[in-house]
């Protein structure tokens, strides 16, 4: 007793504590920028490379007044300034610098950027600057006003400036650190290029001074004939009648948010649902009496009931594979709807219904061609490996994450699965940690599953099984198991059976080997496509007789950049555990994985 107690102390301590963040300044995130009016500040930024931290800091490594973020420039010249953004280079945005320039391929450190702009400024109208995903922590400076500071690589955030937008000659300066830090999120240690700069879309957002900030529709989860949602209204005129508009489904139900601009509401119809073979989505208007917004929103429901995975009542095996933020042909980090669609493509290609969006949540144009598409997603933090579970500010920084994926992507349908982490070792403090970020997702959106990556557990020679007990308290069993690869050779999965106390759906998150495309040799010969080939053979006779198997995401679509992989003429700096090369070329891998999920899908349609 004594001792649960006391880790229920520990528990609370941590709550309180991780109110402690580095984030700064930023505004209540906006829902879907792309249903709105924008000016897109994308192109070319001037940018200054700063290893020194000398635009922030003076020789006493204070703070500076008269950083780079003043964009000074010299009135006569006597006058001493050791700085000018007009005469600099510049660099695509978005885009991560590593790729732009040979000379910042290994750079992680500080780089100023600086876009100048004018806006067609409209009165009584509100502003924000959004930013899709800037990797790592950054400072945002208007106009010479620091705006704020925020944290992690992959998520959206935003700052009003209303008050400081002008119709001509706006500056906005960004100070981007992508120094890889032990007790960031993710940690110092991953297995994927730490890919730098300001990696997604930069948006200033016009809307006007009370508009809809927020809202979320979703069908229920035991009632298809019922959607649930809410609308959230920001500004002065905070009471209002709110549309709610499906035209395809003749619903237009009426709401009137309350003092604090908030209406929640249950409407009866009857959406055809959105499902692989059928990804419909239906036009949404939300209209109040000051703003309008629309948006394409699918309905269905997912649950897990015993050892099925339950998609709109009718059990379903998800056909999946995992995919890195890495862009086909040029390697860096995709951004582009092009990209997105060459990904999504591939993996369609393989057959798949579902897709892992790993490690990290991916930027907005993959999820909603995966949507488009008909694949359901897993969608992840990058809790990752070994991070510092007893740091508050990690806490916060994680859980902030965490708040600011479910946030952006709670009224895309195909996303099913929530993530918390991935292949963490079990701990006391980490138990604590990843359980906060459990019950924040149960909080944040109830109507999806919580899952995380988790490690396996020996129990003899021939069995394995998960001794991780947080199993007990997500709704799917899910791992990463390398049998045949970092586990013995391919052939151990003949002789190996897997054994599971919760009944609850079993995911394979990962499973894979590595191979140079365009090896050929013995199967027994490690990097040949033969031997990756005869692994996924191996692999899958094994996954065929796994009780309660319901979906499995295999490492990985397409080989991506690692520094911790530096084998000569194989890895060249790639993990090479792709399906396809970088270069989009397919191993023979993809075919048997193609193969066993055309006769899932056959056996299913029987
Ligand atoms: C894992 C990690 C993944 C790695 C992979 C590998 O378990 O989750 O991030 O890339 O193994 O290739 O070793």
């Amino acid at each position: 007793m004594k001792y649960v107690i006391f880790i229920w102390c520990l528990f609370l301590l941590f709550f309180w504590e991780s109110k402690a963040s580095n984030n700064e300044g930023l505004a209540p995130l906006i829902q879907n920028t792309d249903g709105r009016r924008i000016q897109m500040l994308d192109g070319h930024w001037k940018y200054m490379v700063d290893m020194y931290e000398n635009g922030y800091y003076n020789y006493r490594k204070l703070p500076r007044i008269d950083g780079y973020f003043m964009d000074q420039k010299i009135q006569s010249p006597s006058d001493l300034l050791e700085y000018n953004f007009d005469d600099e280079q510049t660099l695509r945005v978005p885009g991560d610098w590593n790729t732009q320039d040979d000379k910042l391929f290994y750079y992680e450190g500080n780089i100023w950027y600086r876009r100048k702009f004018d806006v067609d400024k409209s009165a009584n109208m509100r502003y924000f600057v959004y930013f899709g995903a800037v990797n790592y922590e950054t400072h945002v400076y208007f106009n010479r006003v620091k705006l704020g500071v925020h944290e992690g690589g992959f998520t959206p955030f935003n700052f009003e400036v209303t008050d400081q937008v002008l119709k001509s000659g706006n500056s906005l300066i960004l100070k981007v650190d992508n120094r890889r830090r032990p007790e960031g999120v993710p940690t110092d240690n991953t297995d994927w290029y730490n890919y730098g700069g300001i990696t997604r879309s930069v948006k200033l957002i016009e809307v006007p001074e009370t508009f809809i900030r927020d809202y979320h529709l979703v069908l229920d989860p035991s009632n298809c004939k019922l959607i649930n949602g809410y609308v959230q209204l920001d500004g002065t005129q905070k009471q209002q009648n709110v549309h709610v508009v499906i035209p395809e489904l003749k619903v237009d139900k009426v709401l009137r948010t309350d003092a604090s601009g908030r209406a929640d509401f249950s409407l009866s119809t009857k959406p055809q649902l959105w499902s692989p073979e059928s990804p419909k989505l239906y036009r949404i208007i939300i209209r109040s009496e000051s703003d309008e917004v629309q948006d394409q929103i699918g309905f269905r429901t997912i649950k897990a009931e015993g050892k099925k995975l339950i998609l709109n009542g009718q059990e379903i095996f998800a056909r999946g594979i995992s995919i890195h933020e890495e862009a086909p042909f040029r390697s860096g980090r995709a951004w582009s709807e092009a990209d997105a669609k060459v990904l999504i493509g591939l993996a369609k290609e393989l057959n798949c219904n579902f897709v892992r969006l790993a490690h990290y949540p991916h930027n907005e144009a993959m999820v909603k061609e995966a949507e488009r598409q008909g694949l359901l997603v897993w969608s992840e933090i990058p809790v990752y490996w070994t991070i510092n579970w007893d740091n508050a500010a990690t806490l916060a920084n994680a859980r902030n994450q965490l708040a600011e994926m479910i946030h952006r992507d709670k009224n895309r349908a195909n996303i099913i699965i929530w993530s918390i982490s991935n292949e963490t070792p079990v701990s006391a403090t980490r138990n604590l940690f990843l359980r906060t970020l459990i019950h924040d997702v149960k909080q944040l959106d109830s109507t999806r599953l919580v899952a995380m990556a988790m490690e396996v557990h020996s129990v003899d020679a021939n069995t394995k099984t998960i001794g991780d007990p947080l199993a007990d308290e997500l709704d799917v069993l899910s791992f990463n198991q390398y049998v045949g690869w970092y586990d013995g050779l391919p052939d151990k999965c003949d002789r190996l059976n897997w054994t599971f106390t919760q009944n609850k759906p079993v995911f394979i998150s990962e499973v894979g080997a590595g191979a140079l495309q365009g090896l050929h040799g013995d199967a027994n010969q490690r990097w040949t496509e033969e031997f990756q080939e005869n692994l996924y053979i191996h692999n899958i006779n094994m996954m065929k007789r796994m009780k309660g198997l319901a979906g499995v995401t295999p490492w990985i679509l397409m080989d991506f950049r690692s520094p911790r992989r530096p084998l000569p003429g194989i890895q060249d700096g790639f993990n090479r555990k792709g399906l396809v090369s970088d270069q989009l070329i397919k191993k023979k891998a993809f075919f048997i994985l193609q193969n066993w999920y055309n006769e899932i899908q056959s056996l299913n349609k029987k």
